[in-house]
């Protein structure tokens, strides 16, 4: 069901809430966060804000239900693994990569472990919350893993004895540090990014989106 309202679906709260928020409003959005509300009208656009869970986003775009949507790329690519696996639509239009959300997947090892390359995780068994993603790499590597999805708390997975290893995002590196492990391999180099559905808009939301991208250029160029 298409609205005339422009429809972009973001983080409610989250790593990329604050700054997706920001960037919205420098962009001359406005629109007023109160409550617990699923939708946001903006006051000076025809736009209406969705505030739902990051993992939400990608399939809100692929099924066409919401037009625009900011995601990190690691969850988006995800989720359009899993869903080619399905045979679920899985289309989408990268409009822009944004200045924020960055991170990278890696896998990470017990520090005190020897570490040559991939072919030390044969047989391994790795924890994570992105297992197509590792599996599109060790499968690009020859070398045969077996996973253990967990939702969080991966960084404890080895010492609880659940893994070997896991496959987390990290930005810092203080979580793996405190966990006792060590960065082995960098699987994907994320960061948040502006997508759009696929197919048919009216002349309208087309004039909306360039207006919208056009002023996002600026905001982010002012801020290099
Ligand atoms: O509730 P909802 O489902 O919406 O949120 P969420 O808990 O699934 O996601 P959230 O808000 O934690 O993260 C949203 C997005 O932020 C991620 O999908 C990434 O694209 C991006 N991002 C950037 C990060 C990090 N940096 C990050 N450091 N997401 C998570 N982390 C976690 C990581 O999982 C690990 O636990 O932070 C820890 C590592 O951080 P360091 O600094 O110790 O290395
Ligand atoms: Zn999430």
């Amino acid at each position: 069901m298409q609205t005339q309202r422009l429809r972009i679906a973001i983080q409610k709260k989250g790593r990329l809430s604050k700054e997706c928020q920001e960037l919205l409003k420098r962009c001359g959005v406005k629109f007023n966060m109160m409550g617990e509300r699923l939708v946001v009208h903006c006051e000076n656009m025809p736009i209406d804000l969705l505030l739902v869970r990051d993992d939400d986003i990608p399939g809100l775009i692929m099924d066409g239900v919401v037009d625009l949507g900011v995601i990190g790329e690691n969850e988006l690519e995800e989720v359009s693994l899993e869903r080619l696996a399905r045979n679920e639509p899985a289309d989408y239009v990268k409009l822009r990569r944004l200045d924020f959300g960055g991170c990278r997947l890696s896998i990470a090892i017990d520090k005190d472990a020897e570490y040559k390359g991939p072919q030390d995780l044969k047989g391994k068994r790795i924890a994570t919350t992105y297992p197509q993603l590792v599996k599109r790499y060790m499968d690009k590597q020859g070398v045969p893993f077996s996973a253990c999805m967990l939702n969080g708390s991966v960084e404890v997975a080895p010492r609880a004895g659940l893994a070997d290893a896991i496959c987390d995002l990290v930005s810092t590196g203080a979580t793996l540090e405190a966990n006792g492990l060590k960065e082995v391999e960098v699987i994907l180099r994320s960061k948040a990014v502006l997508i759009q559905r696929q197919g048919e808009f009216s002349a309208d939301k087309l004039a909306l989106i360039e207006r919208l991208l056009t002023r996002m250029q600026g905001v982010i160029q002012a801020k290099e």
